[in-house]
């Protein structure tokens, strides 16, 4: 049995032996000098998987965001996003530290901006206005609970956009868990974006990186942000090797982790005191209405964590699982376990 059942995020993930293998093997070269072949291979991969001319290996898929932001817009521009995306939320306010860009929000239901309230605040020309140079569409939704654009809002949403003139970005950090509920390949959802970021190193396992793919003039201005903002890597076709193994091997499998995901909610939607809107389990994450309980996820999390299963806490009372390829049904079934017994040792009075 294993020490701990880790359902805090698909990005804990570790390399499969097949990804070791090729980083070893990884035939290399300096890759700011354009010579790293492996880096290459992945980026025409990436490229060709996306549908679009050209692809670029970055870091992180922060440093995606950031850099597609960077190379969209200028300094006093406003951008569009939901209000709860990952660019907004978690990126250290990076777009306006970084692109010096402001951030016009709008509110999704379950992720998703209607495409009427993105078009009614695209700002008009006026002297006092800031230009509105971007759409970032996030999808799958982190923190809605990876739920999925659907095809006809972001077709458009891109109808919208290039009526304006302005580009779309894709956050598509789990574009092939969005891809694999809707059945259709990656590109005919980045077909809907000018540029698109996903990540090699969440559900697919690489242990770092993610990519941005977009047109060719698009990519070859990324790279200069990329290598700003200290990008610009030597030999990583060790890193890339994993990736090229994360899109040929991994993609596949991602319905296991749906199906777990579903498995999960279902159990812990049983469990008096938790409610999960069902409609949003859709791909690999799992979020959690834990108010009932009368604990907060801080105290949640530490009660699971006695019991072996780690998940992410917090002042609030919303609890998020994601599940990966290190989860099977048995870890499953074990932390609905452990939550039916925090619930029951909470209705008992019972105190750790
Ligand atoms: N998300 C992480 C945390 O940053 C919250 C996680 O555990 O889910 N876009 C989206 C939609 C993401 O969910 C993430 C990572 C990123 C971008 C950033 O990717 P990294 O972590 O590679 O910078």
């Amino acid at each position: 049995m294993k020490n701990f059942i880790d359902l805090r995020s698909d990005t804990v993930t570790l390399p499969t032996q097949e990804m070791r293998e090729a980083m070893y093997r990884a035939e290399v070269g300096d890759d700011v000098y354009g010579e790293d072949p492996t880096v290459k291979k992945l980026e025409e991969m990436a490229a060709e998987i996306m549908g679009k001319e050209a692809a670029m290996f970055v870091t992180s898929g922060t440093q995606g965001n950031q850099v597609s932001v960077m190379t969209h817009t200028h300094p006093g521009d406003e951008i569009i996003l939901e209000e709860k995306s990952h660019i907004i939320t978690y990126e250290v306010g990076g777009i306006g530290y970084l692109a010096g860009v402001q951030a016009r929000l709008i509110p999704g239901k379950k992720g998703v901006m209607d495409p009427s309230d993105i078009e009614a605040a695209i700002r008009e020309e006026d002297i006092h206005f800031p230009r509105t140079s971007l759409i970032c569409v996030e999808n799958t939704h982190n923190r809605a609970g990876g739920t999925v654009v659907p095809l006809d809002v972001l077709k458009r949403t891109y109808e919208i956009a290039q009526k304006h003139g302005i580009p779309v970005h894709m956050d598509g950090a789990r574009i092939f868990n969005a891809a694999t509920y809707l059945g259709v390949p990656a590109r005919e959802i980045a077909q809907y974006a000018d540029s698109v970021m996903f990540c090699l190193s969440k559900g697919l396992c690489a242990p770092v990186g993610s990519i941005v793919a977009g047109s060719r003039e698009f990519i070859s201005r990324a790279r200069k942000f990329r290598k700003m903002l200290g990008g610009g890597l030597r030999q990583a076709g060790v890193l890339a090797a994993a990736g090229i193994v994360a899109l040929e091997k991994m993609v596949g499998r991602l319905k296991e982790d749906h199906e777990n995901a579903r498995l999960l909610a279902e159990g812990l939607n049983a469990v008096p005191g938790i409610s999960i809107d069902m409609e949003t389990v859709q791909t690999n994450i799992v979020i959690c209405d834990i108010s009932g309980l009368g604990i907060n996820a801080d105290e949640f999390s530490r009660r699971l964590l006695t019991r072996g299963i780690k998940v992410n806490g917090g002042s609030g009372f919303s609890v998020r699982f994601v599940t990966h390829y290190g989860i099977d049904r048995e870890d499953i079934s074990r932390a609905v376990e452990a939550v039916t017994d925090i619930a029951q040792e909470i209705k008992a009075g019972g105190k750790i």
